[in-house]
């Protein structure tokens, strides 16, 4: 690892989305670029909801721990790439002005699925979104689209070059996405901006990937001990990290990437598949059937005998609907991927993955679905994914206890659930839940997750799986 910071850069990059996962991640490559090969590309960081990271951070100068969760024991590092942490919703103009400096060449975004407002079976803006609806007639924006939009408009009128928009988020071709994002909604506000935008901006696609369970109160009292100092908001990460950038960024300005080992690339798409449909699919199908067995963590998930099995079968359904990046070996990342989910070091919990499957399925997990389907191939683990992410959005376990499930369309989840007795008519009725499930799918999943439905309501996840999903 190059030596750490040994001073504070000026701000280059905006980061809209300020949580964990990019203090554990792209933070911590920024600042790894630096200790190499200098420049300046301090950050500041935008919570576009609540004041909390600002709040705990103010005190410790935004600097904060970053925490390697190694199976045989913690390595603790101080980050200080963060000049600034701004909270949207309390100074919008304080956000603006930062991202319309001419010094800020890049805006990194890592906002969730959710925080895109499109449709997620689509990619389509959604413009029936309320923060949308206020942004488009509104100076001083709440979401992300927004800010990015605004922000470029003020750049134009001032004559200053745009920045990078560098998306950080688990979604397919993710800078494609956000580029229509952002000329849909410029188009609704100036057409004449949306050429601009078009012609002069960049939007390189993305490929990250560090697992980063949300920290504890337990892990605060566990960074005092391991390094003397009280944080208030350290991060806690796998020793893991891959992130694969294209390479395309406005008058070439960005950090030496290349220093920290980030694979610079003319396309990302090859690596957004596998990882969002190795990983992220299979991340998603054990939060749903995990949970519903009982454990609480991937970790715990993957220890139990019949849903390691089921693991391993999800990946032999999903590797035929992958198309492996050059020198990558499917089976060897799966191998790695299952040693990464058993790092008992990591309390990743089933129900924090479990969040906004409605946002997450469709990339993670309908794509491998349809690609099978198309080829005539047999995909009973994916089948029950789908049955068992129904099931939990039904928001009652198998013991009969409540679920807190956390969707933004959760209350129009749970009324399709609720809205039959049997799995056929639960099925039925989630399947026509439009923003996950295209027309055409729908009409082809409903025989395969009906029966799978069936069989995980009527025997139990465990069972269902032995029987149906070995
Ligand atoms: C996880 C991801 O919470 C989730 O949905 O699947 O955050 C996952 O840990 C990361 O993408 C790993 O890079």
């Amino acid at each position: 690892m190059p030596a750490d910071l040994t001073y504070q850069p000026k701000t280059a990059i905006v980061h809209l989305g300020l949580g964990a996962f990019f203090r554990a991640f792209g933070c911590v490559f920024i600042q790894d670029a630096m200790a190499a090969s200098g420049g300046d590309w301090g950050i500041v960081g935008v919570s576009l909801r609540s004041p909390d990271t600002r709040d705990a951070l103010r005190g410790q100068g935004w600097g904060y721990t970053s925490v390697t969760l190694a199976p045989e024991g913690e390595q603790t590092r101080w980050i200080t790439v963060l000049n600034d942490v701004l909270v949207a919703p309390e100074d919008p103009e304080a956000v603006m002005s930062a991202m319309a400096k001419a010094e800020v060449r890049i805006v990194t975004l890592t906002v969730t699925e959710k925080g895109y407002c499109h449709n997620p079976a689509t990619g389509a803006l959604n413009v029936e979104h309320p923060d949308i609806q206020h942004d488009l007639s509104h100076e001083l924006p709440v979401s992300a689209l927004g800010f990015l939009v605004r922000a470029l408009q003020r750049r134009r009128a001032a004559g200053v070059a745009p920045f990078t928009v560098l998306t950080c988020d688990n979604l397919p071709e993710n800078g494609r996405l956000v580029r229509g994002l952002v000329l849909e909604f410029a188009r609704r506000l100036d057409p004449a901006l949306a050429v601009w935008i078009e012609s002069e901006c960049k939007f390189p696609s993305t490929m990250v990937d560090r697992i980063t369970p949300a920290t504890t109160a337990a892990d605060l009292a566990r960074v005092a001990e391991l390094t003397g100092c009280v944080d208030a908001a350290p991060v806690m990460h796998e020793p893991f990290a891959q992130w694969v950038i294209e390479d395309d960024f406005v008058g070439g300005a960005r950090p030496d990437f290349e220093a920290t080992g980030v694979e610079m690339v003319q396309n990302v798409t090859a690596h957004e598949h596998m990882k969002l449909r190795m990983l992220n699919g299979t991340h998603s199908a054990l939060a749903y059937t995990g949970y519903l067995a009982g454990h609480e963590t991937i970790a715990d998930t993957v220890a139990d005998p019949v849903l390691a099995a089921y693991v391993r079968r999800l990946w032999s359904e999903i590797m035929p609907a992958v198309q492996a990046p050059e020198g990558v070996s499917l089976t060897e990342y799966a191998d790695a991927l299952l040693d990464r989910y058993a790092n008992p070091g990591i309390r990743h919990r089933t129900w924090q993955i479990a969040m906004d499957g409605s946002q997450k399925l469709p990339q993670r997990i309908l794509g491998s679905l349809a690609a099978n389907l198309a080829a005539g191939r047999a995909s009973p683990a994916l089948y029950l994914a789908v049955a068992a992410w129904m099931r939990y959005v039904g928001g009652v376990d198998e013991k009969g206890q409540a679920i807190d499930v956390r969707d933004p369309l959760a209350a129009q989840l749970r009324a399709a659930s609720d809205s039959a007795d049997t799995p056929e008519g639960k099925v039925a009725a989630l399947l026509g839940v439009r923003d996950v499930f295209p027309e055409e799918l729908a009409e082809q999943l409903k025989r395969p997750v009906t029966e799978a439905a069936v069989l995980l309501w009527n025997k139990g996840t465990r069972a269902a799986i032995e029987e149906g999903a070995r």
